[in-house]
């Protein structure tokens, strides 16, 4: 039914259809007609409503485009050359074979879905048609190799920034590369590097945000640990005024940190936004597991662990559980 709406609007685009009139041609409800509206109006459907009038489709939901997405960039780097995909195996891959190539610093890579989309040990990310924002940017900072941690708790900020400004939400850094509302992941960040004893020839930053997609986009093994931004604001966003905010704070914070070379005030964002300090954590590493109290991070971005017999861990990468009201989340 819903599809017969969309039909008719599609149909006589840009004029008012009044509620009667769908309800009579269809044979239902004006309620349900409104309650499809709705519906339609969620999935990004532009669908104007007016009383006395009815309903008019003026606009179709937003396709990741080029030229688009060049025009509304307002950054100097990041972004500023742009690929997009229809679909791709995975954006870190593709960005890894322009890095290779030589692509310039800030080449940004964007995909309506990723086929092979990867979390960090080899781990499945969903990538559903349209629904998020895939990307992955190149990078080329003049650090050394192992101060490329940083890089990711940088992204981090910048990337939490842009969809607190993009949304008002209150949005968490969880250590050391989820996103997260209400203690939900809405999104991932994979750093990958290739780098020699000495320099750093190329960082990609992958970059995984679920934008729009319903609980029913979710597959049964992370419905309850993964979140959208719509399913916290229970509306529709666009897209590409997020990829352009992220850009944006992107950029900020990177040429800042490259050019002062001080990472207090990075980290002291991460206290700021973090789920993970001050509470009860799992560590599951490559070898060991313990449990404890997350106290601080360190000054190069690892995390500070109070161990139950007293000693300090300190933890530079894995994964870590905060203790919540439901157990380990
Ligand atoms: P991660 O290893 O921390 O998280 C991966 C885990 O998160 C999975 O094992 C699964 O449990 C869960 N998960 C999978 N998909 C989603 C999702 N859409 N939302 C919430 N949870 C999910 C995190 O790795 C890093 C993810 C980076 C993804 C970007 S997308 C663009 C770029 N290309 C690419 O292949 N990866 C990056």
């Amino acid at each position: 039914m819903r599809d017969k709406i969309l039909k008719l609007l599609v149909d006589n685009r840009n004029e008012f259809l009044s509620g009667e009139t769908i309800s009579t041609f269809l044979g239902i409800t004006r309620s349900a007609v409104w309650k499809h509206i709705k519906s339609l109006q969620l999935d990004g459907f532009g669908i104007e409503s007016r009383p006395g009038l009815g309903y008019r489709l003026i606009d179709l939901p937003e396709e990741l485009d080029q030229v688009t997405l060049t025009e509304i960039m307002k950054t100097q780097l990041m972004g500023k050359s742009i690929e997009v995909h229809q679909a791709i195996d995975s954006t870190n891959n593709r960005a890894r074979e322009l890095a290779l190539e030589g692509a310039d610093e800030g080449t940004l890579i964007v995909a309506e879905t990723q086929l092979e989309g990867r979390g960090r040990l080899g781990r499945n990310w969903i990538s559903p048609r349209g629904k998020g924002i895939w990307m992955s940017l190149i990078l080329r900072p003049n650090l050394p190799p192992d101060q490329a941690p940083r890089i990711t708790t940088m992204a981090a900020v910048a990337i939490r920034n842009a969809l607190s400004r993009a949304t008002g939400l209150n949005i968490g850094i969880k250590w050391p590369n989820d996103i997260i509302i209400d203690d939900k992941k809405v999104c991932g960040i994979l750093t990958e590097m290739h780098a020699d004893i000495d320099s750093i020839h190329y960082v990609v930053l992958g970059i995984g945000i679920n934008v729009n997609m319903t609980q029913g986009d979710f597959p049964a093994e992370i419905s309850s640990t993964a979140t959208s931004l719509r399913i916290a604001l229970n509306r529709y966003l666009d897209r590409r005024q997020i990829i352009a905010l992220i850009m944006e704070e992107i950029e900020e914070t990177y040429l800042n940190y490259l050019e002062n070379r001080d990472f207090k005030p990075i980290l002291d964002q991460c206290r700021q936004h973090s789920v993970t300090l001050n509470r009860h954590v799992k560590v599951i590493g490559r070898d060991t597991t313990f449990e404890g109290f997350a106290v601080d991070f360190d000054e190069d971005g690892s995390l500070l662990v109070k161990k139950n017999d007293g000693n300090i861990a300190k933890v530079m990468s894995g994964d870590v559980s905060v203790r919540g009201e439901k157990g380990y989340v």
